[in-house]
């Protein structure tokens, strides 16, 4: 099993999108071991986006993701990392794939609802970021058995 993370940027909490976009992962059968509204930091974001510290957009990015409450998920399942990062869609949400939760939801390069890990070790070094070992659970899902067959986990 894998984790990811998934952050409800602020327009999704603010335009009222994080249930209908959550549900979107719950119904695909993905599990939540974690959750938490924060306010980000200029210290986190600039941990969370350290690859993108130095590009011309980045004082936005960051004046955006620290300016309201956000909310950090972790979300586990098979091949959660790249299922979810082709749920979600392109970065540039005008080019994203129908269906896709940017497509659906945003029309914008920037304000494109949802942050989701790009990597299995992107995850890692992500979860670490916003969640310590005690805020994660260990948990069964009862109905595991009807989202996936013994040998697929
Ligand atoms: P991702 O969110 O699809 O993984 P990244 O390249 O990791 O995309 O960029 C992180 C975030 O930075 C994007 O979701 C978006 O909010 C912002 N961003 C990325 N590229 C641009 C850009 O060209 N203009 C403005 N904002 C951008
Ligand atoms: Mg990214």
């Amino acid at each position: 099993m894998e984790r990811t993370l998934i952050l409800f940027k602020p327009d999704a909490i603010q335009r009222g999108l994080v249930g209908e976009i959550l549900s979107v992962f719950e119904k695909k059968g993905f599990k939540i071991v974690g959750t938490k509204m924060l306010k980000m930091t200029p210290e986190l974001a600039k941990r969370h986006y350290a690859h993108l510290v130095d590009k011309p957009f980045y004082p936005d990015l960051e004046r955006f993701m620290t300016s309201q409450p956000i909310i950090a998920m972790v979300i586990e399942g098979v091949d959660v990392v790249s299922v979810v990062r082709d749920i979600v869609g392109a970065t540039n949400a005008r080019q994203a794939a129908p269906g896709t939760i940017r497509a659906r939801f945003s029309n914008s390069v920037s304000r494109n609802v949802i942050h989701a890990s790009d990597s299995v070790e992107t995850a890692k070094k992500e979860i670490a970021n916003f969640f310590s070992e005690e805020e994660l659970f260990d948990y069964e899902l009862v109905l595991k058995p009807f989202f996936y067959a013994g040998d697929e986990e």
